[in-house]
């Protein structure tokens, strides 16, 4: 019997170079714990095609919220030529009933502890509507098998997993809910032989909070650093609170840390649930790990409701300050499932429920002291002013220790921005019906400063 797992893209008319795609794990768990009378095989729509009818007896699609649609064309084709279709992944388990419409089979949540179970109904024609196992335990060790094929690829990014769930409830996360509260481990041993088993050197942790248990991530950090890899992952800013901590994620290997900064409005970072709610502290954490010679990269979001256009040179002259190398400029989502979206539904703020425009750059929601297109065009008026080619020079000083980060990433960066430049007028469109009025949208980002309320009618 075969399996196909399927990773669908976004953009069907964009193919990732194969060499920057970091393999989905989900995928390769999932076929870690496949039984072996199966043959599977993992199709990464982002840089392959599909074969609608390609042999197979079962269809297991994994998606988010903002490739949602395109999972549910796939699983209806699939379904159509007889497959039966089996749907996991952060979207159907939040819209599981959702998700069912277009498949025979949901798992909610987490696929250790019911993917086996899930096979052995199929085979007997008894396949379930929904599976559930709420944190189960990771202690198992799953092999993956695939990972020989990542080794072909030029940056060779392998995705290990520590930890799963999170203490914290932040209104626009779905995290929480999903995979529970409390912080649950895979034994250390698991994570080192899986290190060892893929044969690799650079290697993406896809946790939360590497840190989120600081006891774990010590024992983590001491067990791996005699394997001399490279690593990169995502923390908590409360991180420098413990120098010993950022020592010995250095000294096992940390190149680079990405960090959910959210705000540099003070009143907002108030009212986030962050450890460090002080600016100036943020400005110390950058420089405390840049001191460690990890590469800080932070993640913003536009779009809170004390945010005005006033947010977007704030964040510029923040980033520029600290000579931040990299940056990732988000448009706040409400993601179904969380408080932010029950909150905009309620109160009328909601401008789409199309799930492809849920994907963190899009304005789908009228904030609350700016329009949605002021949103939309601010972060790409920042993220303009911030990839110029000046601006990557004046920063590069700052970031000799890792020049090549630097400078791939800010050539990654542009490439990036001149694509959502060009989308930018048909995204507006559909999205914001007084675009047309603008002639000429191209002017708004040659502005050296940012005054959009200047030229926009502030009718919708
Ligand atoms: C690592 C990560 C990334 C990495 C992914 C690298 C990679 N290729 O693996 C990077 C940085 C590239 C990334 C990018 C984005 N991400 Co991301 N990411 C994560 C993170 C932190 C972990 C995901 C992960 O791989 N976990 C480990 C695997 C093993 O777990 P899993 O995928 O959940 O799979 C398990 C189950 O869900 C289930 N399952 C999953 N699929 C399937 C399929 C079937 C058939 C079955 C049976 C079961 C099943 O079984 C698996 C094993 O238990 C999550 C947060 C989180 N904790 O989930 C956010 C998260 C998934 N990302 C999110 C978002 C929004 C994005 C971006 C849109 C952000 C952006 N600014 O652009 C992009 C989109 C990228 C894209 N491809 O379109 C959101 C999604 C919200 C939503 N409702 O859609 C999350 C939940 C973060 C959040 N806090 O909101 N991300
Ligand atoms: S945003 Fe990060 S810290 Fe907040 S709930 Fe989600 S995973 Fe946890």
């Amino acid at each position: 019997m075969k399996i196909l797992l399927i990773s669908p893209s976004k953009n069907t008319n964009f193919k990732k170079p194969k060499y920057l795609l970091i393999p989905q794990l989900s995928l390769h768990l999932l076929a870690g714990l496949t039984p072996p009378e199966y043959d599977v095989k993992i199709i990464e729509e982002e840089i392959e095609d599909i074969n609608l009818d390609e042999e197979c007896d079962l269809v297991g699609i994994s998606c988010m919220t903002s490739n949602a649609p395109r999972a549910y064309y796939l699983a209806q084709e699939f379904k159509k030529r007889g497959k039966k279709v089996v749907m996991g992944g952060v979207h159907p388990t939040i819209l599981q009933d959702e998700a069912l419409q277009y498949s025979d089979s949901v798992v909610i949540g987490e696929a250790e502890g019911v993917w086996e179970k899930l096979l052995e109904d199929f085979k007997y024609d008894r396949l379930k509507k929904k599976y559930h196992k709420p944190c189960p335990s990771l202690d198992k060790y799953i092999q993956i098998k695939n990972r020989k094929d990542t080794k072909k690829r030029l940056f060779n990014v392998i995705p290990v997993m520590t930890t799963r769930g999170c203490p914290y409830n932040c209104d626009f996360c779905c995290v929480h809910d999903i995979f529970g509260p409390k912080i649950r481990h895979i034994p250390i041993e698991n994570v080192v032989r899986d290190i060892i088993d893929s044969d690799g050197k650079f290697f993406l942790f896809l946790d939360d909070n590497i840190i989120g248990d600081p006891q774990y991530a010590k024992d983590l950090f001491r067990e791996i650093a005699p394997l001399k890899i490279k690593w990169v992952g995502q923390a908590s800013v409360s991180f420098i609170k413990d120098t010993e901590l950022i020592r010995m994620a250095a000294e096992s290997g940390c190149t680079g840390l990405f960090f959910g900064l959210e705000s540099v409005s003070k009143k907002q970072l108030m009212k986030l649930r962050k450890s460090i709610k002080d600016i100036e502290k943020v400005e110390e954490a950058i420089r405390k790990v840049k001191s460690f010679d990890i590469f800080f990269l932070p993640s913003m979001i536009f779009g809170f409701d004390d945010d005005t256009i006033d947010i977007f040179p704030e964040t510029l002259d923040f980033l520029e300050k600290n000579k931040v190398s990299a940056v990732s400029l988000n448009i706040l989502t409400p993601y179904p499932g969380t408080r932010t979206y029950q909150q905009f539904k309620r109160e009328g703020r909601l401008i789409t429920n199309d799930w492809r425009y849920y994907d963190h750059k899009t304005a789908v929601f009228t904030p609350k002291n700016m329009t949605a297109f002021e949103l939309q065009a601010g972060r790409l008026w920042v993220f303009n002013e911030f990839s110029k080619f000046s601006s990557v020079m004046r920063r590069l000083p700052s970031n000799f220790d890792h020049p090549l980060y630097h400078l791939a990433l800010s050539i990654g960066h542009r490439k990036i921005y001149k694509n959502e430049i060009n989308e930018f007028p048909k995204r507006a469109s559909q999205l914001f019906p007084l675009i047309d009025e603008i002639t000429d949208y191209r002017d708004y980002f040659s502005l050296s400063t940012f005054r959009f309320s200047d030229f926009i009618p502030r009718t919708y």
